[in-house]
This record gives structure tokens, sequence and C-alpha cells, in this order.
């Protein structure tokens, strides 16, 4: 190779740099959008962000690694969704708390939900503990403080989604229990976010080899479009003892929240960029929150258990996919 083939390559590279493998999702010229340095405290990461909209605002509820390793939930808002990020330096989910026993160890990956009937959001999380992840729920009406409702279930369950709608009078849950040594996406159904039951096995890992062959798990949620509820989800393959958080779609029944009319054949988005490839774990994109805006998926993800970032895809192509 000459040096004029060598910088025809970088060129190349250049063009690419905003739309890798697959140029669905485009990233955000102001990746990654939030770091620990932004944030008004000291802290170690920032991380996968549930994502809201409140008031021609976006609100993201970020997961913020402390100085000690654990994890609370900060908000933080933005008026275009993108830049200049104020965060709150109160926490929304503060951890140890004295009852809440079994979240002693942090409360993560926060993602949000509007529920109009209810007239508040309900916020699912994982709460951690010395006996394993479990999922929290728990309701705001302010975005400054969070009433904790209940536990989905025991450990060892993490992702926990709801539905920002209700399914005749029920809400209507993705989760991620571990069964069987299986890591598959339930779905489950409740009349008041505190007795859960009908479950449904909705996405299963993928074969052996495939990108998702190793555990799935929901990722933010579910969007209502006029073809079915939209799903992002991630996926993660083990390479020789490293893994690659990678994110698939799926397309569900509007009025059955355990019925899948499509999946992704492949993963849509890969962990590429430089702060998806390097950090406190290497290869993750990890999405916990998405909006619409103008037509587009505005899907936030926590990249390299160690940023948050944007990225956009039109709604249609990313639907198109899912035929
Ligand atoms: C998952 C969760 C996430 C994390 C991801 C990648 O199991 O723990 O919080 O971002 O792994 O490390």
């Amino acid at each position: 190779m000459t040096n004029k083939d060598i910088t025809k390559h970088g060129a190349r590279h250049a063009k690419l740099d905003n739309c890798y493998r697959n140029p669905l999702f485009c990233r955000s010229e102001a990746n990654p959008i939030l770091t620990a340095r932004d944030l008004p405290f000291r802290a170690l990461a920032v991380l996968n962000p549930g994502a809201v909209e409140v008031d021609g605002q976006v609100l993201l509820l970020l997961r913020v690694e402390d100085v000690s390793g654990y994890s609370r939930i900060h908000v933080a808002r933005s008026d275009d969704g993108e830049t200049d990020w104020q965060v709150d330096e109160e926490p929304l989910l503060d951890y140890g708390l004295p009852d809440w026993r079994y979240e002693a160890w942090g409360c993560e990956d926060a993602r949000v939900v509007r529920i109009d009937e209810d007239d508040c959001w309900y916020i699912s999380y994982v709460a951690y503990s010395a006996v394993g992840p479990a999922v929290g729920l728990a309701r705001t009406t302010d975005f400054k403080t969070a009433d904790r409702i209940s536990l989905l279930g025991t450990t060892n369950d993490k992702d926990g989604v709801l539905f920002p709608a209700t399914f005749d009078g029920r809400y209507a849950i993705y989760h991620r229990p571990v069964t069987g040594g299986r890591q598959h996406i339930w779905s489950a159904y409740s009349p008041d976010l505190i007795h859960w039951g009908e479950p449904h096995c909705v996405l299963r890992e993928g074969d052996g080899p495939s990108w998702d062959g190793l555990k799935v798990g929901a990722g933010p949620p579910p969007i209502l479009t006029d073809r079915g509820w939209l799903v992002l989800y991630h996926g993660v393959k083990e390479y020789g003892g490293t893994l690659a958080y990678r994110v698939g779609a799926a397309l569900i029944d509007p009025d059955e929240a355990h019925v899948v009319l499509a999946r992704s054949r492949g993963a849509l988005f890969h962990p590429e960029a430089s702060y998806e490839v390097a950090g406190h774990v290497a290869n993750v994109v990890f999405p916990t929150g998405a909006i619409l805006r103008d037509g587009q998926i505005w899907m936030y993800y926590g990249a390299a258990d160690t940023y948050v970032c944007l990225a956009r895809a039109p709604l249609d192509d990313l639907l198109d996919l899912l035929e």
C-alpha cells in the first residue's frame, strides 16, 4: 500500500465515520453526549439512560456510577435532546435506603414511560443487592422525587421495560429472568403493577453462533407505530471470553404485548465508534431510551459502560427492515 492508498483508505473511513456497518443509525456528532466530566459532581461513569420528552425538553434518567462503583439514577435535561445537559445533583433514585434492602448495591439502567391515564411516569430499573439483580418499579410526577412501588419478582432478573400503555386495563412489562441458564425476554401483565402473571417467552436468545446467541434483553420502552409496537433490544455474543453487545429490533402486535409480528434478521447497530469499543467494558452499545421526533427514532444508549450517546434512524426505514 502506498502513502496515497493509505490516505485514500483513511478518507474512506472518515466518510464512513458517522455511519458504520449498517447505515440505518447515524451517530450524533456530539457523541458522547454526556461523560462523567459533564456532571456537577465526581463520578466514575455515566451510562444507560432512560429517555422521555416532557414539556418540549428531553429528560434522561442517567445511571451514574459513583466513585465507590455503585450506581444511582440522576435526571438530566436538555432543550434539543443532544447538547447543553443540565444534570440534577440530587439523585432521583438513591441506593441503600433502609426500607429497600434489595437495592443496597445500586439502582441501574432506568427506563421511563408516561401512562396518561395515571397522570404520572413509571420507572423500571435494576435493583441490585447481595442477592442479585431484580427489577424495581417506581413512580414520579415531577422527576424530583420518586416513590417505589414494588419489585417485579425475585432475582436473577434485569431489563424490566414497561409498555407506555395498558392492555385491557392491564399493565405490560418485558423482563429478562435467567431461566434454566437461558436469558430470553419474557412478558408479564398486571392489574396494579404489584401482582404480575400471564408469563410468555416473547423473544428468545438466538442460536449458538448468532449475534444474540448468548442473551437478549429489552432496550427502550416500546414505541407504538402504525404497524405495531417497535421494540429495540440488545443481543450479546461471546467471542473467546469477551462479549459484544449489539442492537436488534422487533415488531409486536399492537393489542397483545406478547405476540411478535417480526424480528430483525441480524443486528442493526454495532459497537464501532472509538467510545463504544474502549471504556470500562469494551464493545458495548446498550440502548435504554428512545423518543420519536420528526419521523426519526432518537436512540439513547450507553457506550462501553462509560458514556451516554445518541444515534438516530428514520422510523420507516427501521420498520421496512422488519417486514
Ligand atoms: C448488562 C448490564 C448493563 C451493562 C451491560 C454491558 O448485563 O449490566 O448495565 O451495560 O451488561 O456491560
